[in-house]
């Protein structure tokens, strides 16, 4: 799978630039000034918020530059995983990608704690402390890394299925065999439970669980229904007991070989597309259970009384990972959040 997959990789990037050599020279036989491409890889699909936001940032780019740069989706996870294609950056052979904010922490630490689970309850939440000198901080980090990271978009709150039995208590995550992204955290979390977690990259997901390999996934209501997980798992739970997001990047190569005015036009851009992408995947996301039901999931939530149970147990995982991550990042994230409650308090928003 991995093989193919670098092979696939190395085919579209030939084939691209062989394509690329052909335009070039046509186009600059009558304008001189070439357009530059810039490839944006992703794992989602080309209709899902994350591919459609995509579209919208290279809209804006292609406007605000005459067209001379134009920012081409590959999405789906053709040109690789999160983690391929960050690597891919790092070593310039790849312009853009957005992973997930999990796969992150192989380079700061830091990241990890953004997925503690049930630390956040609302999307605005998430906003307010992604949005806030902590998220900025966060971001900070990635140049070192040959990287550069443009803001944050809504993966979203994560909701268990699977294809064994409804999961309602914490007994049925007993020996349940549940795909976890490729990161320490989730696949403790779901150990704690008593299941028995694998990671795996997003795109190997559907594959693995059409063959019983695993029986079971966690991810946005909106990522369910777009990579048609719902025809390989029939139980869902409204479990929401993570919240993901994605960091939209640049290649730290790229991003210095563009001129200071086009660098703003991609922040510029970037900012308009993260709006949008929030308020899409939130309005899409509305309609998702009474989707999902219509395409015959049965959807549950978590018993009221064993939610408390649960919670519980990953709390064990938090205190641990409080310290793996690093205890300054873990101070920084709830003085962050101490500081958004009380934001929203002067703001009349109210506790919640
Ligand atoms: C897509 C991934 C995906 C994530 C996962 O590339 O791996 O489950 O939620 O959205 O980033």
């Amino acid at each position: 799978m991995q093989f193919k997959n670098t092979i696939f990789l190395i085919a579209s990037i030939a084939m691209f630039h062989w394509a690329h050599a052909q335009n070039s020279t046509a186009s600059n036989v009558q304008n001189p000034s070439s357009t530059r491409y810039i490839r944006f890889g992703i794992g989602l699909g080309d209709d899902h918020p994350q591919g459609m936001a995509v579209k919208h940032f290279a809209q804006i780019v292609s406007e605000k530059t005459q067209g001379r740069i134009k920012i081409e989706l590959f999405a789906g996870g053709k040109l690789g995983n999160d983690q391929t294609m960050t690597d891919a950056l790092q070593a310039g052979k790849l312009e853009m990608t957005a992973p997930d904010t999990s796969s992150l922490v192989r380079f700061t630490k830091g990241f990890g704690v953004i997925n503690f689970p049930f630390l956040l309850n609302s999307e605005t939440d998430a906003d307010m402390l992604l949005d806030s000198n902590f998220g900025k901080e966060l971001l900070a980090t990635l140049p070192a890394h040959r990287l550069i990271g443009l803001g944050y978009w809504e993966n979203g709150f994560r909701n268990l299925t699977n294809s064994r039995s409804p999961v309602t208590r914490k007994a049925d995550f007993i020996d349940l065999k549940v795909r976890v992204m490729p990161n320490a955290m989730f696949s403790d979390t779901f150990e704690t439970l008593g299941s028995q977690p694998l990671k795996l990259p997003f795109p190997e997901v559907y594959e693995n669980l059409k063959d019983k390999k695993v029986q079971a996934q966690e991810n946005p209501l909106i990522t369910i229904y777009s990579s048609r997980f719902y025809e390989v798992q029939q139980h869902l739970t409204l479990s929401r007991h993570a919240y993901s997001a994605w960091v939209p990047m640049i290649s730290k190569a790229v991003w210095e070989s563009l001129s200071v005015a086009d660098q703003k036009v991609f922040e510029t851009a970037m900012q308009e597309s993260t709006l949008y992408e929030r308020q899409l995947i939130r309005s899409r996301n509305a309609q998702m259970v009474g989707e999902l039901k219509k395409l015959g999931m049965k959807v549950t939530e978590i018993d009221r009384t064993e939610l408390p149970i649960i919670r519980l147990s990953t709390r064990k995982v938090i205190d641990k990972y409080a310290k793996e991550f690093g205890e300054d990042w873990t101070k920084k994230l709830y003085i962050q959040l101490a500081l958004n409650e009380n934001r929203k308090l002067m703001q009349g928003q109210g506790n919640r």
